[in-house]
């Protein structure tokens, strides 16, 4: 019998996995082809991978024989039972050192159980956090690899060929253990929702407060995307703000204003409160777009509840645009922060050493929030690895300073006028929440105490929880102490 000759084996033949098998094709890699409609292996042969090396397989034994070792075999199925499936039927055709590669959307849980579960079986599974849609897949996506990392060196290669580059680097990198590349998938997807509001907010402001034309709009978002806010999500905004329907009328005014959402978002908000980091931007960003879900009630308050009857920006046009634009920037700014604060904290848990400026680097080609800014986070952890929170790196402190002015001035512009920021405004409230040394949670302590004997510590004895007798009656039995 002849060597096998396929490097890898990617089974799910829809969108994506076919894109990532013709990108794999196009840099030398002989890619093996499996669908569980069968059928559909030999209409791509004969269709999309024609012309190609792509291999065929009829089955998963037929697929795994074509195959070099270690085996690879990548899975781009629907997250959840499919992977399960797929993978038990793997397991008895496989070999102690081979292979399972996940690049589709599962939880980091499901990955960190099948990376434990596979580990016990002798085999090495990767969860990769894979970005840029339909076309990122087939020219260059940003990839986020985790798990066994003794499966990096085997599939560095190919992974790193076909990823997007920054330059020269490729935007894929180690990301570490267990589920931690679909971990930093998932909190990719939620500053993509934080960006996508971020964005609609200064589209709001411009709107509705200085009553801005969609061309001048656009022509803004042109000037702003050659600066510090240059990113893919800005260029599209403009590009959507140009277009016209066939009857000549701008379309974005057509479309109904309830955000749809696959959940990713909810994940990272939820993430964020199983682990108690204030990720304040990308809840609110949810929260935006369950608001917004809400039209009929909208419709219907907006007919009985009054708002400021001065609704119109009145002071410099020119200088307010700029005011937008540096809020757009200082609260980006604290929702990367807040994310890799998120990322921090899952690492603690998880006790994983993860790669932070990789991990910027990861994002700043191939994915939905591509951007230059991500340059700038990459440097900063290239300058101090263990930098504890963005907002204490020179660069980035130097950047909101800059914007801290104009930042405040629209947020308390659009309170006065009755314009919702709910992205600009958390975004600095948490700033200065976090720049505050002394808070107002002695009080909450106080109350706590009072209410429920919850007890409290002293400023000047940490660690000590004691309780007070507020009233005078009721005793002096405290509550266990705990921690919400
Ligand atoms: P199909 O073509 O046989 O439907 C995206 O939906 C990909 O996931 C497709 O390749 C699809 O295979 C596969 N898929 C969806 N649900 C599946 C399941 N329960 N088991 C196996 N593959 C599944």
């Amino acid at each position: 019998m002849s060597q096998p000759t396929g490097d890898i084996a990617l089974i799910g033949l829809a969108v994506m996995g076919q894109n990532l098998i013709l990108n794999m094709n196009d840099h030398g890699f002989t890619v093996v082809a499996f669908n569980r409609t069968v059928e559909k292996v030999e209409h791509f042969l004969q269709n999309e991978a024609k012309g190609t090396k792509v291999i065929g397989a009829k089955s998963l034994e037929d697929m795994v024989s074509k195959l070099k070792k270690p085996r690879r075999v990548m899975l781009l199925v629907k997250a959840g039972q499919a992977v399960d499936d797929f993978i038990l039927k793997l397991v008895p055709l496989l070999e102690k050192g081979d292979i399972i590669i996940d690049g589709g959307n599962s939880e980091y849980k499901d990955s960190n159980r099948r990376c434990k579960a596979l580990a016990a079986q002798g085999l090495l599974f990767v969860g990769s956090g894979v970005s840029g849609g339909e076309d990122g897949a087939r020219y260059g996506p940003s990839l986020m690899p985790g798990g066994a990392e003794q499966a990096w060196p085997a599939i560095k290669d190919i992974f790193q060929s076909i990823s997007a580059k920054a330059g020269k680097e490729p935007c894929c990198d180690w990301v570490g253990p267990d589920g931690a590349g679909h971990f930093v998938k998932m909190v990719h997807n939620g500053i993509e929702y934080g960006d996508m509001q971020l964005i609609c907010e200064a589209y709001h402001l411009m709107k509705d407060a200085l009553g801005m034309s969609q061309a001048e709009m656009a022509d803004t978002l042109d000037e702003w995307n050659k600066g510090e806010l240059d990113s893919f999500l800005i260029e599209i905004s403009r590009d959507i703000l140009c277009f016209k329907d066939k009857d000549g009328q701008y379309l974005l005014e057509k479309i109904r204003d309830t955000a749809g959402q696959k959940g990713t978002g909810k994940w990272t908000a939820i993430s964020a409160l199983e682990y108690g980091v204030p990720v304040s931007l990308i809840a609110e960003s949810v929260f935006a777009r369950c608001l917004s879900s809400l039209q009929g009630e909208r419709i219907e308050a907006s007919k009985q509840i009054q708002g400021p009857s001065k609704t119109k920006y009145e002071g410099d046009k020119k200088q307010f645009i700029n005011d937008i634009k540096y809020a757009l920037y200082a609260s980006k700014i604290v929702s990367y922060a807040q994310g890799f604060m998120l990322m921090r904290e899952a690492a603690k848990e998880f006790g994983w050493k993860l790669n932070f400026g990789g991990i910027a680097l990861m994002w700043r080609g191939g994915c939905i929030i591509r951007s230059v800014f991500l340059g700038n986070i990459k440097e900063a952890f290239d300058k101090n690895p263990q930098l504890s929170n963005l907002l204490l790196d020179d660069f980035f402190k130097k950047e909101v300073q800059k914007c801290q002015e104009s930042w405040r001035k629209v947020v308390a512009s659009a309170v006065t006028l009755g314009i919702p920021t709910p992205a600009f405004s958390t975004a600095l409230a948490f700033f200065d929440g976090y720049r505050s040394a002394r808070l107002p949670a002695n009080l909450i302590q106080a109350q706590r105490d009072y209410f429920g004997a919850h007890t409290y510590e002293l400023l000047d004895n940490p660690g000590k929880f004691i309780h007070t007798n507020w009233t005078g009656h009721g005793g002096n039995v405290s509550s266990t102490t705990y921690q919400a």
